[in-house]
């Protein structure tokens, strides 16, 4: 899977290099390659933004700027471009994994009061949010976007745990137990420690249930009118 990333801040996303994501890169599974917008500017200065039309507060990216970083990419053909933005359809699980089905995604990162919307028209598949509340860019929805799309790519994890993760059926975790056997007082609950492998899938499962329906009774809900 291939991420072209568009953004005038290439260096926050050394952060996604790290880690999970940082060994699926060495392994060639992922590949993500950074444009900085402001590379294309015409300007001396190296201008990417500009006064909105009809006036008011802060700055708008221009239009030819972020088309000519767009035309830098290569194939751009065959890849799906999205654009991150509070006005896109809010990310959420199903969505991570449709998405991982794709080969070549173009990722727009916008700053100031966004982006021209001419721009926007011409290139953009499909707006993305990751959620209601306000950031600073693109760059960190962008981020987020990858780190859970990649999961899906095989070889990124180990297996079994995407199928065995409870989220995708539609349920929160279990709690997690490790040594050692008492911590603070507290104890290991008895049947993780019988060795009893049908006793502890079903205890996991209630546990599962348990807490889905104490901490996010929509998702509970959603669950049993899928069972
Ligand atoms: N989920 N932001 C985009 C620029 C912007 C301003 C106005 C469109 C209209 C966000 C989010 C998010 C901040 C990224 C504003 N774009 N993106 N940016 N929440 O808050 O995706």
């Amino acid at each position: 899977m291939k991420f072209d990333v568009l953004t005038l801040f290439p260096e926050m996303f050394q952060a996604v290099k790290e880690s999970v994501i940082g060994k699926a890169i060495e392994k060639e599974l992922i590949d993500i390659n950074l444009i900085n917008i402001r590379d294309f500017s015409k300007d001396k200065h190296k201008k990417v933004d500009d006064t909105p039309y009809g006036g008011g507060a802060g700055m708008v990216m221009m239009p030819d700027v972020v088309y000519d970083a767009y035309c830098s990419i290569k194939d751009r053909e065959n890849a799906k471009v999205i654009y991150l933005s509070p006005q896109g359809k809010t990310l959420n699980q199903q969505k991570v994994e449709s998405l991982s089905k794709e080969k070549h995604i173009i990722l727009l990162c916008g700053h100031y009061e966004g982006i021209d919307q001419r721009v926007i028209d011409e290139i953009v598949d499909e707006e993305i949010s990751i959620g209601d509340y306000v950031l600073t860019g693109g760059e960190l929805p962008a981020m987020v976007l990858i780190d859970s799309v990649s999961r899906y790519i095989e070889g990124v994890l180990n297996e079994s745990s995407i199928e065995e993760e409870s989220f995708s059926k539609g349920l929160l975790e279990y709690p997690q137990y490790t040594r050692p056997e008492e911590f603070l007082g507290r104890t290991v609950p008895d049947v993780l420690k019988s060795g009893h492998h049908q006793n502890i899938e079903k205890w996991r499962k209630e546990q599962a249930i348990k807490i889905t329906g104490e901490k996010r009774p929509d998702l509970l809900k959603k669950f049993e009118d899928a069972e």
